[in-house]
C-alpha cells in the first residue's frame, strides 16, 4: 500500500505528496519505511535557505522567489518549507499581517507546507530535512526554507541549505551588530529587503563592512572558510572564493527578485564547479546520522535509566559526596548492563 503512495508521489501527485508528508512528519512506521526508500532518490534539489528577523519580510520574498525560479526554469518544481515553531497554525495565521502565500496555490507546479513539531526524528533541523528529502524524491528541483533567525536551532536548520539568504531590513540600528554576528557567518547571500524604506544604503555599506571584516578575520586566523568547512563538517561555511553579495530588495513590489535568483543560481553553479555541492551533501548526511544516533542514544537512556538515579547522583555530586565523573560512570554503567539484559 505504501509503495503504491509512493509511486503515485513519484508521478506528481500532490495527495500522496501531502500524504507522506504528514506520515514523516507524524513519524508513523510508514512514514519511517517511505524516507528509507526515497532517501535513496534524492541529492538533486537545491536547497535554499532564508533566515532573518520576524517581519522583515521573508515570506513575501520566498513568494516571489519561488514565483521567479518557476518562470527562469519551467521543467523544475518548487517546494516552499516555512519553518515557525512559535505557531502550530499553518504559516503563522495568528498574525494577520502575515504573508500567507496564497498567491501561489494557482501554480500546480509550486507546493507550500508549513512545519511546526519538532516531530520524531529529532529537532527542527532534522525535521527538515526530512521533508527536504521528501520534496527532492518527488523531484522538486528547487526547496526554499523560510525559518526566524532567532536563535541555535534556526541556524541548524539554514545549516543544512546549500545556498543561505540572509535578509535584514533599513534601519534596524546598531544592535544589527550583535543580531549578524553568528549569522552574518551562516550567509550566501545577504539581502536588505524593504530597500523602500530610509536607511537601505547605509545597512548595505554596514552589511559590506562586517562582511569584510569577517573575511579578513577568517584569512588572519589563518584559515580560509573552506578549511574550517574540512574541520568540523558539520558546520556549513561559505566558500573560500565566494564573496556573499549584498541585495537590495522591495519584495512587496518584486524589485531587486531578478538579481536574487541570479545570486541564487550562480551560488549552484559555483558549488558544483568547486565541488562543494558534493561536499555540504556528504556533511549534511554525516551530521544527520550523528544527531540522530545522538537523540537516538539519549532516548534509549532515558528508557533505561530511571530518572530517580540520575536525580539522586546528580543529588550526591552536588553535596561534594562523589565526583561529577563518578556519577556519569555509575549511570554509563547501569545504562550498558540494564540494555544487555532487555536485549537478552
Ligand atoms: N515596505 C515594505 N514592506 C514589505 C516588504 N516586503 C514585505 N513587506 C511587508 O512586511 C510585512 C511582513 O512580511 P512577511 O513576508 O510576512 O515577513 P516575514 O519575515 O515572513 O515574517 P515572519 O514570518 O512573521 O517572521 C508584510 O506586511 C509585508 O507586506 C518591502 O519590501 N517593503
Ligand atoms: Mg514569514
Amino acid at each position: 500500500m505504501t509503495s503504491a503512495l509512493l509511486d503515485s508521489l513519484r508521478k506528481g501527485n500532490r495527495l500522496a505528496l501531502s500524504r507522506v508528508l504528514s506520515q514523516v512528519e507524524n513519524g508513523t512506521e510508514a512514514g519511517l519505511t517511505a524516507l528509507d526508500e526515497l532517501f535513496l532518490e534524492t541529492g538533486t534539489a537545491q536547497k535554499i535557505g532564508i533566515t532573518g528577523p520576524p517581519g522583515s519580510g521573508k515570506s513575501t520574498l520566498v513568494n516571489a522567489l519561488a514565483r521567479e525560479l518557476r518562470q527562469r526554469q519551467p521543467d523544475k518544481k518548487v517546494a516552499i518549507i516555512a519553518v515557525d515553531p512559535s505557531s502550530p497554525f499553518t504559516g503563522g495565521a495568528l498574525l494577520g499581517d502575515r504573508v500567507r502565500m496564497l498567491d501561489l496555490q494557482d501554480d500546480k507546479q509550486i507546493f507550500i507546507r508549513s512545519m511546526a513539531s519538532r516531530g520524531a526524528l529529532g529537532g527542527l533541523a532534522e525535521q527538515t530535512e526530512a521533508l527536504s528529502q521528501v520534496f527532492d524524491a518527488a523531484g522538486y528541483g528547487f526547496i526554499l526554507i523560510e525559518t526566524v533567525g532567532a536563535g541555535q536551532s534556526e541556524v541548524d536548520v539554514v545549516n543544512l541549505a546549500h545556498t543561505t539568504i540572509v535578509v535584514d531590513t533599513p534601519g534596524t540600528g546598531d544592535d544589527i551588530q550583535s543580531i549578524k554576528a553568528g549569522i552574518l557567518e551562516i550567509a550566501d547571500i545577504l539581502v536588505v529587503n524593504k530597500a523602500d524604506r530610509p536607511g537601505a544604503d547605509q545597512s548595505v555599506t554596514h552589511l559590506r563592512n562586517m562582511v569584510e571584516m569577517g573575511y579578513a578575520r577568517s584569512i588572519n586566523n589563518g584559515k580560509h572558510h573552506l578549511e574550517d568547512f574540512q574541520e568540523n563538517s558539520e558546520h556549513k561555511t561559505t566558500s573560500a572564493h565566494w564573496v556573499p553579495p549584498i541585495l537590495k530588495t522591495v519584495a512587496c513590489e518584486f524589485t531587486g527578485i531578478q538579481e536574487l535568483t541570479d545570486a541564487i543560481l550562480t551560488h549552484a553553479a559555483h558549488l558544483r564547479q568547486s565541488g562543494q555541492w558534493h561536499a555540504k551533501d556528504q556533511a549534511a548526511i554525516r551530521a544527520n546520522i550523528r544527531h540522530q544516533l545522538i537523540a537516538g542514544l539519549l532516548s534509549d537512556f532515558n528508557q533505561n535509566v530511571p530518572v530517580e538515579m540520575i536525580d539522586s547522583l546528580i543529588e550526591q555530586a552536588q553535596k561534594r559526596a562523589i565526583s561529577p565523573n563518578e556519577a556519569v560512570r555509575v549511570l554509563l554503567t547501569y545504562n550498558r548492563n540494564n540494555s544487555l539484559e532487555s536485549s537478552e
